[in-house]
């Protein structure tokens, strides 16, 4: 198939468009580098370190003999989007641009707007461009686990059944969001629902829980390829973050009582998740809902696990409860449905097996590279008092500028 990843720069990105360059596909990458620039901005790096993506596709093309196209661009620009839609003929497209962090989108206002423009046109931009000129083409949207928040009944996949004063339908399941960055893909995911009804587009909106690891067999065929793996405040993800904590003794900063619960996977349940959506793609008209993950953890039991692998490699790993910055249940029912990717073939990995080799040893590895600076949360989700308001104003711009 000839498949366009957007956001094939990034953590998610980079492994799907080695696999499926890797299966045989056709693959080209849409990318404007912004992460890499937001990175610069809040002075934070990658764990891992990753070459410039010229660099990395050279290194592909020469162990494999595969290409991958390139096309360098803001999705956000309509020209661009749709010239890379009229060349690349796509029949799947694998849409990852995004600005993807919460707490980078509870910054301040300027963070918010950005967040949801960039996240909300841009997956206008791909909708319209679709329309014009390869309307059969199938588009795979990440959406998150976390448009539904944490109801107290169970989350179906996208759409559940009510019955209300005597009659029946099925509607979209209600979102629940807990940041403006997860409210920018309840935005996409509306957006994407109207447009395969009005345009006859077809599309699966592939609801993903939190990602881990970085080792997918493609990044394992030379160093040159390694992926991201985040651990700051901003874009690190908390299993990844209480890894590299362990790694260098700091205590796992979990935030709150912990019993925050959301779904998870490996890295490499991501890439054949996105493979079986383009390989069974959705009928024409049809917005069709996944939800990605293969295993729920609450933040405390994550914290456990590390602890107890931390010490198999006689590591000794403290757990610390600090204030929770963001506004989020801290114990809470959670029972998420997550059966239609199983049905079409996937075989998940499980977190006890890859802990130690696809996390922990990268963590140790990488180990001088850790900056301790950026463990502990600053942007905090609460309305703060005007005098405190003004205060932390001054200190998330001095952080920003400072890095
Ligand atoms: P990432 O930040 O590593 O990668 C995103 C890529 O998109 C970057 O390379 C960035 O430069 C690019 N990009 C962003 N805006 C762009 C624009 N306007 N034009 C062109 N390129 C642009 O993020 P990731 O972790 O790989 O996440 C990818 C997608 O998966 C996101 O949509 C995210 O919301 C979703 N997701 C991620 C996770 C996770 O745990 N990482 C979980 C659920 C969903
Ligand atoms: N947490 C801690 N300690 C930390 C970091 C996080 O206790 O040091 C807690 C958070 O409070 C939260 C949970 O861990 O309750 C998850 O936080 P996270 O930063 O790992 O993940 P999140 O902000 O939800 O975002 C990540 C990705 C995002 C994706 C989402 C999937 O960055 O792109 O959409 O996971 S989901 O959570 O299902 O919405």
């Amino acid at each position: 198939m000839r498949i366009a990843v957007l956001g094939g720069d990034g953590y998610c990105g980079w492994a799907t468009a080695l696999y499926l360059s890797m299966k045989g596909h056709s693959v080209a990458i849409v990318d404007n580098f912004a992460r890499r620039q937001w990175d610069h901005e809040l002075g934070v790096q990658t764990l891992t370190p990753i070459l410039p993506l010229s660099g990395r596709l050279r290194v592909w093309q020469s162990l494999t003999g595969n290409t991958i196209e390139l096309f360098v661009g803001d999705v956000t620009e309509y020209d661009f989007v749709s010239s890379v839609i009229k060349n690349f003929e796509p029949e799947a497209v694998v849409d990852f641009a995004e600005q993807r962090s919460a707490p980078y989108s509870m910054i301040d206002r300027k963070h918010a707007v950005f967040t949801q423009v960039n996240n909300v046109v841009g997956t206008l931009n791909l909708l319209f461009a679709l329309r014009e000129s390869q309307p059969d083409c199938h588009l795979i949207k990440l959406g998150t686990m976390g448009e539904y928040g944490t109801p107290n009944i169970d989350i179906e996949e996208g759409y559940i059944a009510i019955e209300h004063n005597g009659r029946k339908d099925v509607v979209p399941y209600p979102k629940q969001p807990g940041s403006f960055y997860h409210l920018s893909k309840v935005h996409d995911s509306h957006n994407i629902m109207f447009a395969c009804k009005a345009w006859r587009l077809r599309a699966t909106d592939l609801n993903q829980g939190v990602v881990y690891g970085t080792v997918t067999d493609e990044v394992s065929l030379d160093e040159a390829l390694i992926n991201r793996f985040d651990y700051d405040e901003v874009f690190g993800t908390v299993l990844n973050r209480f890894c590299v904590q362990a790694a260098i003794g700091h205590p796992l900063t979990v935030y709150g009582k912990g019993g925050q619960t959301r779904g998870f996977l490996d890295i490499r349940d991501t890439v054949r998740c996105v493979e079986i959506a383009c390989l069974n793609p959705s009928l024409q008209g049809e917005c069709r809902v996944f939800n990605q993950f293969t295993e729920q953890f609450s933040v405390l039991d994550l914290a456990r696990m590390v602890q107890s692998a931390g010490e198999k490699l006689g590591l000794t790993v403290a757990v610390d409860h600090l204030s929770d910055p963001r506004v989020e249940e801290e114990e809470h029912y959670y029972n998420a449905k997550h059966s239609k990717l199983i049905e079409l073939g996937l075989e998940p990995h499980v977190l006890s097996d890859s802990l130690l080799d696809s996390l922990m040893n990268v963590a140790l590895k990488y180990r001088r590279r850790i900056d301790t600076s950026v463990m502990l949360p600053r942007i905090n989700w609460r309305q703060p008092s005007n005098e405190r308001r003004a205060q932390t104003e001054g200190e998330l711009a001095t952080l920003i500028a400072g890095g």
